[in-house]
């Protein structure tokens, strides 16, 4: 256990003296410049992304930190996966695993760490194998059809992930589910300069070879196709070839049938092909605007690979029905309504085949009801996003990681106390700032903006996302983390950031500006029917599943959940489930913007740490007692302090401890004897420890050696 190795910083930010933001920056950066990148604040771990591939995972280190209880190795995330294993199946306590931070901070990495130990130490035999080879393949189809190239990451996640793992009482694995968060779809039709859209695209086009080519009746270049960024096509780091491989291979393991592979693959040609289709303006008899379809042999492709009739499909995407009580009417749509109907298609195709993935997926891995399961959730979900121009997407990632903030509060402290509480120790109450204060501006069930959204909405009449904004104005004009153009001129402050579309709200994490351009029709989410209808009719049966509401039967008048209020549902679900847990964290850290290994930015890092709340998280710790260990370890590794203990004690190991901390006259309000562990308060007390021991331990090396010397 080394803790006070200078060279390399405290393993443990709890030992830091003295703390401020300095110190603790200063900390993670010598040692990320060691290539230390996991620290720990007690049991959370904090990573810091190498850039690099460090030698320090794979069977040799799963061995070590198997072995060895937490704090006898040096900190990393495979010793985090242990704890919460060995407490889910030692102690049956369900566990969860937190992993937050920003963009291409390493969170996903993360979490497939603790997926491959935790895989590496649970059951054995053929039947587990399956099982564990399963959770792990599901990794590479999710990532396949759920990440991208960004600016910020390489392999960036563009959805949410929660994965229950399921155990069994003897700690192997039965199964799992995944739940899925928000798909960014709208890069399906469009990428910023320098991002590419989602990898199975370029993975197909590159890696499928001629004659499943010819089957899709795909080109092999990427330039042929509109919806495909022509700046970018290949990736460091990316080998879009033998990833295809590995993606149909573990779609194979999972279980989908070749069947379902070709479907598919078939689905997601037909998006690409979808973004060629090309409109052009046509005029109606009546001289009125109108739009029809260019390319016919691109479109009778698309009608010959899913079995879908021409005329409907150019009908759904070039006119829209409106229906009363009484009539049906249908309009004729203009090249720009057309193309934006197209693209709506597109989108809502490639979301609704995510959705299916995942759901067939967890068709295969899921664990039937009756067993009794122990389960361990691990959570990779988007970070908290401040971009340039930041709409409804980051507004609703940034609410989830306000109710993730609220989470950790509430359970670091909650966890804290309740040990105090186990241990028989009295503690007083560590203040903190709340922000459910925020949580509730986003989502209080009527006067939160997710809720007045959805009002306006729902409203008859002329709506608008400015209407939208000016309710908000009229609202929120006194909230203190709420701001706007209007409510800063009536107090007299002139901002030139400010744009008079947009509002900001003060996150726990900091300011952010949204623009709400869009946040109607994102929240709306409305496909017309014309093209759920057409989707339906396509003989080709994975198209036609995904659009059970295209069926004439099914057509029901009433509106689906608005997308803001499926993903608070989500939300909701996904707290109460981590409230149930004990929750492990790890807090990532991304050194510099140009996924560099070897560079790290203060100022980058500093911003993190303090909205991870990482200063904070040391303060809580630290206010009660900094360190605690149970009995039996503590005494090993420090009884060689006491001639009442060393070389041989056959007392109690409470009594141990207790002879060697009198020994060292230790001030007793330093120290507290639960149940089961000793808390120290002050970390000045364990390296006053450490000391001795290093001191006692070179006196035992120098009487052997001169022992030794004797002996000669
Ligand atoms: V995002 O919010 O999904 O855009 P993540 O998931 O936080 O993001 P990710 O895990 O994808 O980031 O890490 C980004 C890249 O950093 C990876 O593709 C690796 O190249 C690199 N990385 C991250 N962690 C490690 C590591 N422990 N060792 C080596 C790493 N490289
Ligand atoms: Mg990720």
């Amino acid at each position: 256990m080394p803790f006070l190795e200078d060279s390399v910083g405290v393993e443990d930010l709890i030992l830091l003296e003295p703390l401020t933001q300095e110190s603790l920056l200063k900390n993670l950066q010598l040692r990320y410049e060691k290539k230390e990148i996991y620290t720990y604040i007690g049991n959370v771990v904090v990573s810091v992304n190498p850039y690099q591939q460090l030698s320090i995972y794979g069977p040799e280190f799963i061995a070590k930190y198997r072995d060895y209880t937490f704090y006898e190795q040096k900190p990393h995330i495979y010793a985090l996966a242990n704890v919460a294993y060995q407490s889910l199946k030692d102690q049956d306590r369900d566990q969860c695993i937190l992993i937050t931070g920003e963009s291409g901070a390493g969170k996903t990495e993360a979490s497939k760490l603790v997926m491959s130990y935790v895989a590496a130490v649970c059951g054995k035999g053929e039947q587990v194998n399956s099982v564990k080879e399963q959770l792990l393949q599901s990794n590479p189809v999710l990532e396949a059809f759920g990440n991208a190239k960004t600016i910020r990451n390489n392999n960036s996640s563009r959805f949410g992930k929660y994965m229950d793992i399921e155990f069994d009482f003897k700690g192997s694995p039965l199964g799992g589910v995944i739940t899925n968060y928000l798909l960014e779809k709208s890069r399906v039709v469009k990428q910023l300069k320098g991002e590419r859209n989602f990898h199975i695209f370029y993975q197909l086009l590159a890696g499928a070879d001629t004659q499943l080519l010819k089957a899709l009746k795909l080109e092999r270049e990427i330039s042929h196709y509109s919806y495909l960024n022509r700046d970018v096509s290949r990736v460091d780091g990316i080998d879009d070839v033998s990833d295809f491989k590995a993606v149909q291979s573990a779609m194979t393991v999972i279980g989908f049938s070749e069947e379902e592979i070709r479907q598919v693959l078939e689905v997601t040609a037909l998006v690409l092909k979808l973004g060629n289709v090309e409109l052009a303006d046509e005029f109606q008899a009546s001289g009125i605007p109108a739009s029809g379809i260019r390319d016919r042999q691109g479109i009778q492709e698309i009608g010959k690979m899913v079995g879908l009739n021409l005329e409907d499909l150019e009908r759904a995407l070039c006119s829209r029905t409106m229906e009363t009580a009484k009539e049906k009417v249908v309009t004729a749509l203009s090249v720009t309504q057309a193309q934006y109907a197209r693209d709506a298609l597109a989108k809502n195709i490639y979301n609704r085949l995510f959705n299916w993935i995942v759901y067939r997926i967890n068709e295969s891995i899921k664990v039937g009801t009756g067993e009794k399961k122990k389960v361990m959730g691990v959570l990779d979900i988007y970070g908290f996003e401040i971009l340039q121009d930041n709409s409804f997407e980051q507004f609703v990632i940034n609410y989830c990681n306000e109710k993730l903030q609220q989470v950790f509060i509430e359970l670091t402290l909650k966890e804290e106390q309740e040990e105090y509480k186990r241990e028989g120790i009295p503690w007083t109450k560590v203040d903190y700032f709340d922000n459910g204060i925020i949580c509730n501006l986003i989502e209080h069930s009527q006067r939160g903006i997710l809720a007045m959204l959805d009002e306006e909405c729902l409203r008859p009449g002329v709506v608008s996302d400015s209407t939208f904004l000016a309710k908000l104005n009229q609202q929120f004009s006194k909230h203190d983390h709420y701001e706007s153009k209007v409510t800063q001129n009536a107090q007299r402050q002139y901002d030139h950031t400010m744009g008079l579309s947009c509002f900001r709200i003060c996150h726990y994490a900091g300011k952010v500006t949204y623009n709400v351009t869009s946040f109607i029709d994102k929240n709306n989410d409305l496909l017309f029917r014309d093209l759920s209808q057409a989707m339906w009719k396509a003989q080709h049966p994975l198209l036609r599943s995904l659009f059970p509401e295209g069926d004439p039967k099914q057509a029901s008048l009433k509106r689906p959940a608005t997308a803001g209020a499926q993903f608070k549902s989500s939300v909701v679900t996904l707290m109460k489930n981590l409230y149930s847990k004990n929750p492990n964290y790890i807090r990532c850290i991304k050194p510099n913007e140009h996924q560099q290994h070897g560079q790290f930015s203060l100022e980058l890092v500093a911003t993190q740490v303090q909205y991870l709340g990482l200063l904070e998280n040391v303060r809580v710790r630290r206010a009660g007692y900094a360190y605690r260990q149970g009995y039996g370890p503590f005494l090993e590794r420090y009884r060689l302090l006491s001639r009442s203990t060393w070389p041989r004690w056959n007392g109690g190991e409470r009594e141990g401890v207790e002879k060697v901390m009198g020994e060292l006259i230790v001030a007793s309000e330093e120290l507290a004897f639960g149940k089961t562990k000793i808390f120290i308060r002050n970390p000045k007390t364990l390296f006053y420890l450490e000391e001795q021991r290093r001191l006692k331990l070179q006196q035992l090396a120098t009487l052997i050696q001169k022992t030794y010397r004797g002996w000669r």
